[in-house]
């Protein structure tokens, strides 16, 4: 039987991700800090092809005891999601918080880098696939984006460089690159105001989680000799607008 490991599995893209392999009869591994939610989870999806691994993805102790900890049976995977991840703020560089830049890059950055790394000897030993969940924001700045679309940068240039390093392994690397998607993500990029989010999102018809968990799915289950580098996909009704031009000379 085959074993994904979605890191961020109690909301959003990575908890609609878990029921989409689950419905192929894969088995499924979960992570995030909501253990409660992990625990329904794996309740809906059933204990035995389900396992929930809490923890905080910055805590780098807590990660290798969680991966130290997983059972025989679903140690083999065969497909890493590296999904966890999230905004803060959108205010513009001087306004915002450092503590918050710190917190999207121990997140985005640290801990996922850090969960592949520990991951690639059973990745390759399986001929598995990762499929990393960046982001437009990471090739579209926009202001308040920031260190937000900066660690997003990363995740499609290290995907790209694991694609390069994987080469002759077997193993297949892909970026998944999301444009407007309802989830939790504006509830934690403001701190909670469902307000705002429910404002950002009326009248446009925005992705929902069951459109990504789809594409990391096909994505990831492709024939062995097919790779998607990179997959950006946004709503019908999101797409570019123009830069901004400052009109005071003097500055
Ligand atoms: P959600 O907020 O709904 O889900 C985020 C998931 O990440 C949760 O399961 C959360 O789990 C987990 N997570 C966040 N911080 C940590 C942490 N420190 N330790 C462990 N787990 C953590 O948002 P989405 O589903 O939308 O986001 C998933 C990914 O998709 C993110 O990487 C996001 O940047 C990216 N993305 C989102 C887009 C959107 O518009 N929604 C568009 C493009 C990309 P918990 O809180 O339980 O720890
Ligand atoms: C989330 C998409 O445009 O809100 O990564 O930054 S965006």
């Amino acid at each position: 039987m085959k074993t994904a490991f979605i890191t961020g599995g109690t909301s959003g893209f990575g908890a609609a991700a878990a029921r989409r392999f689950a419905k192929d009869g894969w088995q499924v591994v979960v992570t995030g800090r909501r253990e409660e939610r992990l625990k329904a989870l794996v309740k809906e999806l059933g204990g035995g092809k389900t396992l929930a691994l809490p923890f905080d993805m910055r805590d780098k102790a807590a990660l290798e005891d969680a991966l130290s900890s997983i059972p025989a049976i679903f140690r083999d995977i065969d497909v890493l999601v590296n999904n966890a991840g999230l905004a803060l703020g959108t205010a513009p560089a001087p306004q915002a918080k450092l503590d918050d830049w710190n917190r999207m890059i121990d997140t985005n950055i640290t801990g996922l880098v850090t969960i592949t790394h520990k991951l690639l000897p059973t990745l390759i030993k399986q001929k598995g696939a990762i499929v990393n969940i960046s982001s437009i924001a990471g090739t579209y700045p926009y202001p308040g984006g920031n260190v937000y679309g900066g660690t997003k940068a990363f995740v499609t240039q290290f995907s790209l460089g694991l694609r390069s390093d994987l080469h002759g392994t077997g193993v297949r690397v892909s970026s998944i690159e999301p444009g407007m998607a309802e989830t939790e993500f504006t509830l934690v990029r403001t701190g909670g105001n469902q307000e705002v989010s429910d404002t950002l999102y009326k009248g446009v018809r925005p992705l929902i989680a069951e459109d990504i968990a789809d594409m990391i799915f096909w994505v990831a289950t492709l024939p062995p000799h097919v790779n998607i580098n990179r997959l950006e996909v946004m709503p019908v009704n999101q797409s570019f607008a123009g830069f901004q031009v400052f009109r005071d000379s003097s500055k």
